[in-house]
């Protein structure tokens, strides 16, 4: 039976949850390559991605995912295309604490999308387990998701919650494959 190896790329600007949404989902030791945060920390946060965050995940006896976090500050910015290279298909993480922090994630979005226009990507509205947490239509609105890309809520810390938004990437990913297939 041959597997199908899967490259995922977990995007979103700093702080969003993309060390800790790889850290739930992988079955292996995640590598992670965060340093503490030196100046002012954001609702306790204590460290920072300054490579990247790689963790595996064996969906189905011939379905295997390695998961890349990129790293969220934009001085990081030039290792952003770096790390999506030949990837199959981003989830977009953003966190949807308060609208302010949904408005951080602006200028990185427009980033995936003008320079990955045709790869599959889902959004998913982090950290909706703060009270203060805005809807997904909120998030919709400010980063102007296009109504064809679906926006997931999610909890980082969760395993369940993380495998829905991983199982709807899939999703996706495998509807792209279909259409390709069917073009050529
Ligand atoms: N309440 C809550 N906190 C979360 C959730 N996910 C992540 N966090 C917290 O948010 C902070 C940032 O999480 P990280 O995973 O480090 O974020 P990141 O996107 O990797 O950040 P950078 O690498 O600096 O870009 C940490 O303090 C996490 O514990 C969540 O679902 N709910
Ligand atoms: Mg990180």
């Amino acid at each position: 039976m041959p597997i199908k190896v899967l490259k995922i790329v977990i995007a979103g600007p700093y702080g969003a949850g993309k060390t800790t949404l790889v850290k739930t989902l992988s079955e292996v030791l995640p590598i992670e390559t965060d340093v503490p945060v030196t100046k002012g920390s954001l609702d306790g946060k204590r460290s920072t991605t300054v490579a990247f965050d790689y963790g595996k995940m064996k969906v189905r006896e011939d379905l295997v995912v390695h998961l890349f976090g990129v790293p969220g500050q934009e001085r990081f910015s030039f290792m952003w295309k770096i790390i999506a290279r030949g990837m199959h298909g981003y989830v977009f993480i953003v966190d949807s604490s308060s609208e302010d922090r949904v408005k951080e994630a602006i200028n990185m979005y427009s980033f995936f999308q003008e320079n990955f226009p045709n790869t599959p990507h889902i959004v998913a509205a982090n950290k909706q387990d703060v009270p203060s947490a805005v809807s997904l239509n909120t998030v919709r609105n400010i980063l102007k998701v296009p109504y064809t890309v679906k926006i997931m809520p999610l909890i980082a810390t969760n395993r369940r919650s993380a495998l829905l938004v991983l199982v709807a990437l899939l999703e996706e990913i495998r509807s792209a494959l279909q259409v390709m297939k069917y073009v050529y």
